[in-house]
C-alpha cells in the first residue's frame, strides 16, 4: 500500500529556536504525519543572531543517505518537503531525488518552499536561481514570496495582475499549486497579501484563484515562512478541492500562533537592535502554542480574484 502520509523534509536544523525542520517535524507530527526529516545544515541557531555556527550538507552527502535508504527499500513517501537549501550541489541532488521518489510512488506531491530572499535581497548563491527554475516542473505545490516569484519566472511583479500571470506562467510549467505567501503592493504599507492559484479543480463553485489581506504587524520574525509552508501542506492535503478553506484554515494557525509569540516576546518583540536575547525572546512559541497549529478560528477570509 501507497503511504497516505508520510513525508520527507529536507531543510535546516538549528540546535536552538524555530526555523526549517524545526517548524516542520513538530507540527507535522502533531497534524497526523510520519515525518522523516534530513537537515541540510545543523546550526547553533538561526541566521538572524549576531552569530551562528555549525555544518551544511552537500549533494553528495544527501546522496549517500539516499542510497542507504534505496538499499533498505525506505523511498515511499505521499509527499516531499523542501525549505531553505542553500547550496547549488544539494538543490541538484534534490532534482535527482525527486525523481528517484516518483519511482516508488508516481503520486508523489512536492512541496517545494524556493527560499531565495526577500525584499530585493538574495540570501543564497545566484547559482541557485537557475536551479530553482530548474526545479519548477517537478513541483506540485510552490510556495514563492514575491521576491522569489519574480526569480522564478524572470519578470518583475508590481500590481496583482503581475502576481496572477506570475502564477500561472508556473501552471504552464507544470505546477498545480502556487501560493505566493507574500506580496505587498505598492504604496501599500498596512497589510500584506497573500495571493493562492491552484489549477486543480475546485468543488463547485469555488474559486481557483484568490487574495487574502492580511493586516501587517509591526514585530518582526522568523521561520513565518517555513511554518506558513507546512501548514499548507496539511490543509491542502486535507482539502485538495478547497483552495479557500486550506489557505483560509493555514493562515489562521499562522496568525494565531504569531500573536501568542508577540505576546510571550514582550519588548523584544518591536525592538530595533538585533542583539541575540532579542532574536532568542522573538522564536516562534510552537510548543506552548500547539493546539492553535491544530485549530484556530478563521478570521481572516479570502476573496476569489
Ligand atoms: P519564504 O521566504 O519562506 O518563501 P515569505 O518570505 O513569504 O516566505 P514571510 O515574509 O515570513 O515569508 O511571510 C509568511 C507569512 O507570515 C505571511 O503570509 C504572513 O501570514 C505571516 N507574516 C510574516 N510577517 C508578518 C507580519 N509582520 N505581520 C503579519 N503577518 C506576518
Ligand atoms: N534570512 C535568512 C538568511 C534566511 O535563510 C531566511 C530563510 O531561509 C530568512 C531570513 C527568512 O525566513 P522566513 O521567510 O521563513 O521568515
Ligand atoms: O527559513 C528560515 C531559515 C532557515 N534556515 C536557516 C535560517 C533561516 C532564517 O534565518 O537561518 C539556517
Amino acid at each position: 500500500a501507497k503511504p497516505r502520509r508520510r513525508v520527507l523534509s529536507i531543510q535546516s536544523h538549528v540546535v536552538h529556536g524555530y526555523v526549517g525542520n524545526r517548524c516542520a517535524v513538530f507540527p507535522l507530527q502533531l497534524l497526523g504525519y510520519e515525518v522523516d526529516f534530513i537537515n541540510s545544515v545543523q546550526f547553533s541557531n538561526h541566521t538572524g543572531y549576531p552569530l551562528w555556527k555549525g555544518t551544511v550538507m552537500d549533494g553528495d552527502q544527501l546522496w549517500d543517505i539516499i542510497e542507504g535508504m534505496k538499499a533498505n527499500n525506505l523511498l515511499e513517501y505521499s509527499h516531499l518537503l523542501t525549505g531553505y537549501i542553500g547550496s547549488a550541489s544539494l538543490l541538484q541532488t534534490i532534482e535527482r531525488l525527486v525523481a528517484l521518489l516518483r519511482q516508488h510512488n508516481p503520486g508523489l506531491i512536492y512541496v517545494c518552499d524556493p527560499v531565495m530572499g526577500d525584499h530585493g535581497k538574495l540570501y543564497v548563491k545566484p547559482e541557485v536561481v537557475p536551479c530553482y527554475q530548474e526545479i519548477v516542473p517537478l513541483a506540485t505545490v510552490m510556495t514563492p514570496n514575491q521576491f522569489e516569484a519574480e526569480k522564478l519566472v524572470s519578470e518583475s511583479i508590481v500590481t496583482e495582475e503581475d502576481a496572477v500571470a506570475a502564477c500561472n506562467k508556473l501552471h504552464k510549467r507544470g505546477v498545480a499549486t502556487v501560493v505566493m505567501t507574500s506580496f505587498h503592493p505598492e504604496g501599500v504599507e498596512d497589510h500584506l497579501l497573500l495571493i493562492a492559484s491552484t489549477r486543480m479543480s475546485q468543488d463547485d463553485g469555488l474559486p481557483s484563484q484568490l487574495r487574502l489581506k492580511i493586516p501587517r504587524s509591526a514585530a518582526y520574525f522568523t521561520g513565518t515562512g517555513d511554518l506558513l509552508t507546512v501548514l499548507l501542506l496539511a490543509r491542502l492535503d486535507r482539502q485538495p478541492r478547497n483552495l479557500k478553506a486550506a489557505v483560509e484554515s493555514a493562515v489562521a494557525s499562522l496568525q494565531a500562533v504569531l500573536q501568542a509569540t508577540v505576546k510571550a516576546a514582550g519588548e523584544s518583540a518591536f525592538a530595533k537592535e538585533r542583539d541575540a536575547q532579542v532574536a532568542k525572546d522573538r522564536e516562534l512559541r510552537l510548543i506552548d502554542n500547539q493546539h492553535l497549529l491544530k485549530y484556530a478560528p478563521v478570521q481572516l477570509h479570502a476573496e476569489a480574484i
